[in-house]
């Protein structure tokens, strides 16, 4: 109705106007009409054709306001929909961001134990789960399990291709490979510390810590970066065979020999010239007379000295 009224009122001045023969004065540019600016104009043309004063201003004024109600309620409904939105984007935040990412934050959040769980640890992808198994009992918990064998009855095969390999096998509640490119993201997202517990087939146990450890992704091979040894296993990892080496299967081969190094040794590692650890190696049950071809820790049991079992798990180390 306001706008009616206002357009009403400038027909009426540009019909008088015509008739009088009067030029309308303007200090705004053509095309560019400043309604309230024209105001004094309006009212003046409209009381020289009979209009009352009060009549004239009190319709000017009514225009004037229910122009600026209309806009105003225009503006508050547009900002509703927009804080609307803001919320449910900070709400969504949340929500992924209580998701958690590793066995370390289900701890933080009151897990415990060691077992199967669901974490989301894909950066940007907060609706992708993976499934991993969580030990909370050794050494402080919140570690990711990625590699556990043992001398079970029926025993996995370690001995796999590359894809199978990236991918992951095994079962997570007996022996498993958790797969390359989930130890890659889970790596990525901060420094990680990783942990090696073996035991042999005397009773005795020992492991070895890493206070740097990073996989690096698919398009460099995964390669390994390792460091800061600790433990009682002596160090067979963060040595020159296996620093900076990217991953090899028997159909991949990555390895600094002229040979293939996973073949040779019936394995799947980071194999550089070739090994001082095997831990994918054939499950021989301990002592063998082939070399090297075995779930071997070298710096412990040698190279003829397989393993009963072995895990491997990360934690971020901060
Ligand atoms: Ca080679």
């Amino acid at each position: 109705m306001g706008v009616y009224v206002h357009v009403s009122a400038v027909m009426v001045v540009v019909l008088v106007a015509t008739t009088l023969g009067t030029t309308i004065p303007t200090s705004q540019p053509a095309g560019n009409h400043n309604l309230h600016g024209d105001c004094p104009t309006v009212s003046t043309l409209l009381q020289a054709v009979g209009f009352a004063p009060t009549c004239v201003s009190s319709s000017l004024a009514l225009c004037s306001a229910h122009n600026g109600e209309d806009q105003l309620t225009m503006s508050l409904q547009e900002m509703r929909v927009s804080m609307q939105e803001v919320r449910e984007a900070i709400k969504e935040l949340n929500t992924w961001r209580a998701r958690p990412r590793h066995c370390k934050d289900l701890m933080a959040s009151g897990d415990s134990g060691r077992g199967v769980r669901q974490v989301y640890p894909y950066p940007g992808r907060p609706y992708d789960a993976a499934t991993v198994f969580c030990d909370h009992i050794v050494d402080g918990g919140g570690w990711t399990v990625f590699q556990h064998r043992t001398n079970a009855t029926t025993r996995e095969d370690f001995y796999r291709t590359w894809i199978e390999y990236q991918l992951g096998f095994g079962k997570l509640e007996g022996e498993f490979w958790l797969g390359l490119d989930l130890l890659h993201t889970l790596t990525s997202w901060s420094l990680q510390e990783l942990r090696v517990d073996l035991a042999d087939f005397d009773g005795q146990q020992r492991f070895a810590k890493y206070g740097v450890f990073n996989v690096g992704p698919a398009s460099s091979n995964y390669r390994l970066s390792i460091d800061r040894y600790s433990g009682d296993a002596g160090d067979a990892l963060a040595t020159s065979h296996h620093k900076g080496m990217m991953f090899s299967t028997h159909d991949a081969d990555h390895d600094l020999a002229s040979g293939n190094c996973a073949t040779s040794y019936r394995g799947a590692w980071w194999y550089g010239e070739c090994h001082n650890s095997n831990l994918n190696g054939y499950q021989h049950e301990g002592h063998h007379d082939t070399y090297a071809d075995g779930i071997n820790w070298y710096q412990w049991r040698g190279h003829n000295y397989s393993l009963m079992s072995t895990t491997l798990m990360i934690r971020p180390a901060f």
